[in-house]
């Protein structure tokens, strides 16, 4: 395996769920935005397609459900300037009634409890050097509810209270702490793991949209936040495509 080399030099930006969709673009853009990104997920073969494609990305396998893995990850790491928590997502839509257990289960570990253990893990390394970032990939799903959503907007509320709680806690220190809460995006998998693989309903969630967002408007939001200066503090950048006003009031024609 080709390990792509990252200069000691330049501020380290570490990225989980960057096997595709947001995580993958925000590599990709901080990579060019001349960090050395450390891209982590758990399918280390896309990482690894995305490091040879851009120079400056360093592949880590991630699993941010295992504490195990998580603490591999900080073993290997020493000063973080960023820490993007992007690994997360939604499956189903069905509504409280009908609701899983167990898909609520593994939405809180993914968006909850995983931004929990690698922003603990690596908290030591966000504090070393000139000051970190912690940057969390949220949703408009945070902010409000739809039907059918709870399971998602629960574990995004969840989140972004973690989010708001970690400001307050890290007030004193050098840590800047953001969250951006996209609407619609377009990406390969967000809505086909929610539509637990049924391209045609992951295909409805766009229909008739002009232009729903792509990662890469989310990682142009990312990288803003993090290259202000040191003492901004981008609290919150809520982002949604033109044709949508909120969750279920799209202009579709
Ligand atoms: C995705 C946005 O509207 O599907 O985080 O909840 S939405």
């Amino acid at each position: 395996m080709s390990m792509t080399a990252v200069s000691a030099a330049k501020p380290v930006a570490v990225v989980t769920g960057a096997s595709s969709g947001i995580g993958a673009a925000t590599a990709r853009r901080l990579a060019a935005e001349g960090f050395a990104v450390v891209a982590a997920a758990r399918r280390l073969d896309r990482l690894q397609a995305l490091a040879d494609r851009a120079p400056g990305i360093r592949p880590v396998r991630l699993d941010v459900t295992s504490d195990d893995s998580v603490a591999a990850l900080a073993a290997g790491l020493d000063d973080v300037a960023v820490l993007v928590n992007n690994a997360g997502g939604a499956i189903g839509t069905e509504p409280v009634e009908l609701a899983d257990p167990a898909d609520w289960q593994t939405m809180y570990e993914t968006n909850v409890l995983g931004v929990l253990r690698v922003t603990k893990a690596l908290l030591p390394a966000l504090e070393r050097g000139a000051g970190g970032h912690i940057v969390v990939t949220g949703s408009i799903a945070g902010h409000l509810v739809y039907e059918g959503g709870a399971g998602y907007t629960a574990a995004k509320h969840a989140a972004t209270a973690v989010v708001e709680t970690l400001r307050l806690e890290l007030n004193g220190r050098p840590i800047r702490v953001t969250e951006i809460a996209p609407g619609m995006v377009r990406t390969d998998e967000f809505s086909l793991v929610r539509m637990r693989g049924d391209q045609a309903a992951a295909d409805q969630v766009y229909a008739g949209v002009a232009r729903p967002l792509v990662a890469e408007d989310i990682a142009d939001c990312i990288a803003f936040a993090v290259t202000r200066p040191a003492h901004v503090n981008i609290d919150l950048l809520t982002v949604k495509p033109l044709a949508q006003a909120a969750p279920h009031k799209v202009d579709r024609h």
